[in-house]
């Protein structure tokens, strides 16, 4: 009977500690959608709360490569350590139909913005804003 105590709350301990690691690698991040396109980011305004964790969930729904190129928004932001190769350059690049997801955690308020660099891509429309509050 004793022994099935101590196992219980061994347990319970375990439960505990597993929902905190799931917490600390992103479990309660917000998950914000845009997708790429020849040649817009939909949505092209993104708003962030300073001091939220947030995955970005970047879909290329055409066939050519795109990317996500933000700078000043990368360089303000705390990038989850599992995820900081994807961005390369101040930008994450997706091939055509690719998807890439990254949990990052804006750190800075200000306005910041986001554009293809891919040749004539921004001119054509492929740019928009980030606001981080
Ligand atoms: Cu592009």
């Amino acid at each position: 009977m004793r022994r099935n105590i101590s196992a219980a709350v061994m347990f319970a301990a375990m439960a505990l500690s597993a929902r905190q690691a799931a917490q600390a690698q992103g479990g309660t991040s917000q998950l914000v959608n845009v997708a790429l396109s020849s040649f817009a980011f939909s949505p092209s305004m993104l708003t962030f709360q300073r001091g939220r964790t947030y995955r970005l969930h970047l879909v290329n729904t055409s066939g050519g490569g795109h990317d996500f190129s933000a700078p000043e928004f990368f360089a303000s932001s705390a990038i989850a350590p599992a995820d900081r190769t994807r961005v390369t350059n101040s930008k994450i690049k997706l091939a055509g139909k690719q998807s890439v997801d990254i949990t990052l955690t804006p750190e800075k308020a200000g306005t910041y913005e986001l554009h293809c660099s891919h040749f004539l891509h921004a001119g054509m429309g492929m740019k928009g804003s980030i606001t981080v509050r």
